[in-house]
């Protein structure tokens, strides 16, 4: 038993290890504690440096003991060891909470089921190309406290924000909150719908009545939650349905500012961006610019910087990203589309011709939110990992399934049944760690599966022309 005061961080994921290291930094006596045996080399490297690990069990007594726990983002709140210490009183937070007591410049924070990493990385090249100094982080893949083990200061922080990110923000309040959209995700985390919005909505909660909170007009129920945003509501959306408020209008080529929100908005005069050149297509991206736009705007970004980005910026990979065209057969990887609505978004871009691979590990979301699109747009649906049976159960009535073991067979069968104009979409509804590590290992089989498959066809052909001009000689 440990009779020092210390602080126990939980789980040795990206996160973890920052922010042990930082607290480390500061001077604070810290455990790190992680129930997964492989984490033992990560765990060495954080002992060199006088931090103690438990790796491979979690403890009782570590967590009851401890004068703080700083949960991962990984580890649902329900997690035994953390009932048990949330029982004892010890505070339970997150990285988001760690870090706002050091913040010293302004944060964007990007929040929605679908997006959040699009229009992140939007907003951080519109402020670079605006000549800003930017640091992006949070659940893009670079855990927030790494700006302070920077020498490099930035002149603003840019953060992908998580719902379980959010559950253990304590503090955070952004001066920007960015809310792109809310769908059904995580429900294998949170008790219904309703609570996975509630995490959402929080993204608000500490902010002021100088912040900006940026919200797309079309979330279900939002009135409820607005009551309590104290601060500068703007929205986006492709009406103005909350004429007194301020409201980015999206059209078809441009976004037109209905009404100026901010100071800095009237000293730019800006009212229309032209996006007629946008190298993001599809609706759904339409209004990720949109919200990246008032973002970039609330804080100082110039329009030719946000311009520039929305002409050169095409998509991030394995979102919508093209793998490839074998036999008039276009490939696409959408490997990042977890959920059902972020399927329905990639079906709306992919015309009406699609054979659909879809399935993973479920998150206990409905796939029966699939079936309008599937109906309008899908050939076939092949389907595979985990939740095989509940895509069956929910899809089958309306389109015929085939199974598929791995990736290869999947992209194989996917060629048998594709005729020329068609498209194959990986496009999951699911997370990825039934059969991967990432939805980027996941997204990195298919299209390596599609160019095998490219190869195998284009020696084929040789070979054929071969025999035929073999025959000719002949
Ligand atoms: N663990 C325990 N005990 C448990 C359960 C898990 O010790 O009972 C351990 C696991 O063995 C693992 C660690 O806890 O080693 C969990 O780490 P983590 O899953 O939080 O992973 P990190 O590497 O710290 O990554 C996290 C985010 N992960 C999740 O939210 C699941 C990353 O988002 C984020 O990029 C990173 O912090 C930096 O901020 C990933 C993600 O999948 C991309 N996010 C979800 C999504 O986008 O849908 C929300």
């Amino acid at each position: 038993m440990e009779d020092k005061k210390y602080i126990l961080v939980a789980g040795l994921g990206k996160s973890g290890v920052s922010i042990a290291k930082f607290l480390k930094k500061k001077g604070k006596n810290i455990i790190v504690t992680d129930i997964d045996p492989s984490m033992a080399v990560a765990a060495a490297e954080l002992e060199n440096k006088g931090i103690k690990t438990e790796t491979g069990f979690h403890k009782t007594e570590t967590f009851l003991n401890a004068d703080k726990i700083i949960v991962s983002p990984g580890i649902p709140l329900n997690n035994k060891y953390l009932a048990m210490a949330a029982q004892k009183g010890i505070p339970i937070t997150g990285e988001f909470d760690i870090a706002a007591e050091f913040i010293d410049i302004p944060v964007i924070a990007v929040t929605g089921t679908n997006g959040k990493t699009t229009v992140t990385t939007l907003i951080s090249e519109m402020l670079t190309n605006s000549g800003l100094k930017v640091f992006t982080c949070g659940n893009i893949g670079t855990p927030f406290v790494e700006y302070f083990m920077k020498d490099e200061k930035a002149d603003i922080i840019v953060a992908e924000v998580s719902s379980f990110q959010l559950d253990t923000a304590g503090k955070f309040s952004p001066d920007v909150a960015v809310l792109l959209n809310i769908t059904e995700d995580h429900i294998n985390r949170y008790k219904d719908f309703y609570a996975y919005s509630d995490s959402k909505w929080s993204i608000f909660k500490n902010q002021s009545q100088n912040d900006i909170a940026i919200i797309n007009n079309s979330i279900k129920e939002a009135e409820k939650h607005l009551k309590a945003v104290k601060s500068i509501p703007v929205f986006f959306g492709r009406e103005n349905i909350y004429p007194e408020r301020k409201t980015a209008i999206i059209k078809p080529d441009k976004i037109i500012i209905d009404n100026f929100p901010m100071d800095n908005m009237k000293e730019n005069k800006i009212s229309v961006v032209d996006i007629s050149g946008a190298g993001l297509k599809g609706e759904h991206n339409r209004e990720n610019m949109a919200a990246a736009f008032i973002a970039c705007l609330a804080v100082g970004g110039t329009i030719r910087g946000i311009e520039k980005t929305i002409k050169s910026f095409k998509g991030l990979a394995h979102r919508i990203e093209y793998a490839g065209t074998i036999n008039g057969v276009d490939y696409i990887d959408d490997s990042k589309a977890t959920n059902p609505d972020a399927v329905v978004k990639a079906l709306e871009c992919c015309g009406n011709n699609i054979i659909l691979i879809l399935g993973g590990r479920s998150k206990n979301t409905d796939f029966s939110y699939l079936e309008q699109a599937v109906k309008k747009r899908v050939k076939k649906i092949i389907s595979m990992g985990e939740s095989k049976t509940q895509i069956n159960n929910a899809l089958a009535d309306i389109c015929t399934i085939v199974d598929a073991d791995t990736m290869k067979q999947a992209v194989d069968t996917a060629y048998k049944i594709a005729q020329p104009g068609d498209t194959v979409l990986l496009s999951p509804a699911c997370a990825s760690f039934d059969m991967y590590e990432s939805y980027s290992a996941r997204g990195d089989d298919f299209i390596l599966n599609v160019k095998q498959l490219k190869k195998q066809k284009h020696k084929k052909t040789k070979t054929n022309l071969k025999i035929v001009f073999d025959k000719v000689q002949l």
